[in-house]
């Protein structure tokens, strides 16, 4: 670890105010405190109990086996199809008839999906992958915008024993060629394009400059979304003809517990992507058992919406998996939150009924910059419980979430989980929990969080260091597609036995869990590490601003100096006195130690596809260098815009 800390993190940031969730909802909870006391008595009996959420073609005979760690088996013996326990068994169950997707397109367009026509439609999907020669253990990319065929493609996938490899659809044409030849993908399943920001996108075109140098691609099976005019290849199929045309009766078979399901690959920030690998009995029952368990899911009256891409392992787990497995009804949606107004996601919520929202702290801070009033326009009543996930959510915005959106009362429930991890790890109960603005508080039960310093000892409550997860659980990566040296390099290698996630975080004196960033993002000032999370989220606390990201620059003095880039709220200029003031403001919240040496105000920040701020970016700019890799931007332009926009304000 170039980067590691010498010392522990300070813990600079504290919170008193909870929420205990309401009598009415604890007594209605899918899942009670008892929850935790069964996986501390028998972890592998309560993960047993859970796999049983799930219908299987044949029994495991044993629920782990560790015997050759890191490389974990779950459910081995155990046989079961994916697909058949998303869709075949709520059809079978008299649930056919059960809307599975409410579409709404960003153009306005909309379908409602239910799980017999799911069922009709992935059963066709599999006889024409069938047909095109595409067998169980042969690697499928599906290169999509947000659209039920989307989903159609992974469970078709899924169905036949074809691990899918799922890539964003706003990757370049470099990006997604090194991905499909790393994975050594033989079809590639895309559309023409998709609608975002009021516009149609092409993706074929990139489809086609991507497969200029893979040679493993035979086929592409293209999906009519806009309509547009694109090249037409010897290799290119169309979905209506090949799906439309195929037989919609097909039979699941089943395969083991082991047998990989997908790869998603992870940018990381340098070398190449990592191609996680998830297999199939494991990963669904932790998929299954969180969504039930941290989101409350009544499958009978809830309507459910993840606001994830289907590209981001939030939208495999969240959007496909968890909720499909659980008989959900949800949304999806295919655009931006902005278009063609600012309160679209509300009306969404008002014209659905959602109940249960997911979404991340990068969207809620965008919300809270576009003003109080927008949401206030719209009926959000039946909203009950509230999830965020991608990044450490500020306290300020965790509290405008619950009182803006969650009208003062849902609970919302923060989940700290990876890639990596295939399901959530660490969250609130709905039901169980007091939470709290801004922590992620406890692992789940059956999951073996902790947090542990230089040397691997468990750190005291009040104490800061590295999130480990101590025990295998059963949606865990097996391994890096193709690179089990590199597996054990990046996650096993640090804290003898345990699985380092690469994050910072820190006990309060209650016990509870607050994550506090990438460890690569700390920064060390005059000794001292401090977390870019907490110097940000007392900066969101100051009521002129929407957002902020840290970074820390090499100094002269200090060794780091902490430089904050800010968005502010409603307003884009500042004054020196106002710098001066966001300055004091963070020095008041957390110690004279976290006072940033430089605020900068800008317009926006560089964020990934997933909305997490790229700190390396800005690292760049706030120590003059030359800007660094940006293929992973969302939007690419938008360093340049912030170089000539600077407005900051320095001390002297
Ligand atoms: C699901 C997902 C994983 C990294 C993770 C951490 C950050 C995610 C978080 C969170 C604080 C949360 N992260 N959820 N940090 N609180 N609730 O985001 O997967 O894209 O692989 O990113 O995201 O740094 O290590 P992935």
């Amino acid at each position: 670890m170039a980067d590691t800390p010498q010392e522990t993190l300070a813990n600079l940031l504290s919170e008193d105010r909870t929420f205990p969730p309401s009598p009415e909802f604890t007594q209605a909870a899918n899942v009670t405190a008892a929850a935790y006391d069964e996986a501390a008595a028998d972890r592998l009996a309560f993960w047993e109990a859970q796999a049983r959420r799930l219908d299987w073609s044949k029994d495991w005979d044993r629920v782990l086996d560790w015997d050759n760690p890191p490389f974990a088996k779950w459910f081995t013996g155990g046989e079961l199809n994916v697909s058949a326990n998303c869709l075949d068994r709520h059809v079978a169950n008299g649930l056919g008839d059960r809307v599975a997707i409410h579409f709404e397109g960003e153009p306005g367009d909309t379908r409602a999906v239910t799980y017999a026509e799911l069922l009709d439609e992935v059963k066709r999907a599999a006889n024409a992958l069938t047909d095109l020669g595409v067998e169980a253990g042969d690697r499928v990319v599906i290169y999509m915008p947000m659209i039920p065929e989307a989903a159609v493609a992974m469970l078709a996938c899924a169905r036949i024993g074809a691990p899918h490899s799922v890539v964003f659809g706003g990757f370049s044409a470099a990006a997604l060629s090194s991905r499909i030849d790393d994975a050594g993908a033989k079809l590639v399943i895309c559309a023409d394009g998709g609608f975002r920001k009021g516009k149609a996108f092409a993706l074929k075109p990139t489809v086609d400059e991507a497969l200029e140098s893979c040679p493993s691609v035979e086929q592409v099976l293209v999906v009519t979304r806009t309509g547009q005019e694109v090249a037409w290849n010897d290799r290119d199929v169309k979905w209506e003809d090949a799906v439309g045309g195929a037989s919609n009766e097909h039979e699941a078979q089943p395969f083991d517990a082991e047998h990989p399901l997908f790869i998603l690959y992870t940018s990381g920030t340098t070398g190449k992507p990592k191609g996680i690998l998830h297999t199939s009995g494991g990963y669904l029952t932790q998929a299954s058992f969180t969504h039930h368990a941290v989101f409350d899911l009544k499958p009978e009256t809830d309507v459910y919406w993840c606001t994830a891409d289907i590209g981001w392992v939030t939208g495999h787990s969240y959007i496909v998996y968890g909720p499909m497995s659980n008989g959900a009804t949800q949304v999806m949606y295919e655009g931006t939150p902005d278009t063609p107004h600012t309160g679209r996601f509300w009306e969404i919520v008002q014209k659905y009924g959602v109940t249960i929202l997911y979404t991340a702290p990068t969207a809620i801070r965008t919300f809270m910059k576009w003003g109080d009033d927008v949401p206030a326009k719209f009926d959000l009543s039946s909203l009950r419980v509230l999830g965020s996930v991608g990044e450490p959510i500020n306290p300020e915005a965790w509290v405008w979430y619950r009182e803006h959106i969650g009208g003062g009362s849902t609970p919302v429930v923060d989940t700290w989980w990876q890639t990596e991890t295939g399901a959530i790890m660490v969250s609130p109960l709905p039901g169980v929990t007091a939470t709290k603005p801004g922590s992620a508080q406890r692992p789940l039960p059956g999951i073996s969080v902790d947090v542990v310093d230089e040397q691997g000892e468990a750190v005291p409550d009040g104490g800061g260091g590295f999130l480990v997860i101590r025990e295998p659980w059963p949606s865990m990566l097996r391994t890096i597609w193709g690179d089990d040296q590199r597996f054990l390099d990046t996650y096993w290698a640090h804290f003898d036995g345990m699985y380092f996630a690469g994050d910072g975080a820190k006990k309060d004196d209650d016990g509870d869990l607050w994550l506090l960033g990438r460890v690569d993002d700390i920064m060390l000032v005059s000794g001292h590490n401090i977390s870019t999370t907490e110097v940000e989220s007392a900066l969101v606390s100051h009521e002129t601003v929407a957002e902020a990201a840290v970074v820390g620059a090499s100094d002269p003095v200090t060794g780091q100096g902490i430089v904050a880039f800010v968005i502010l709220r409603g307003q884009s200029e500042s004054s020196p006195e106002h710098l001066a003031e966001l300055r004091a403001h963070v020095a008041k919240t957390l110690g004279a130690i976290a006072k940033p040496r430089q605020v900068i105000i800008v317009a926006e920040l560089p964020k990934t596809r997933s909305g997490k701020i790229m700190r390396r970016l800005l690292r760049d700019i706030a120590e003059d260098r030359e800007i660094g890799d940006v293929t992973t931007l969302a939007d690419n332009t938008v360093m340049s815009r912030i170089k000539t926009g600077l407005q900051g304000g320095k001390e002297d």
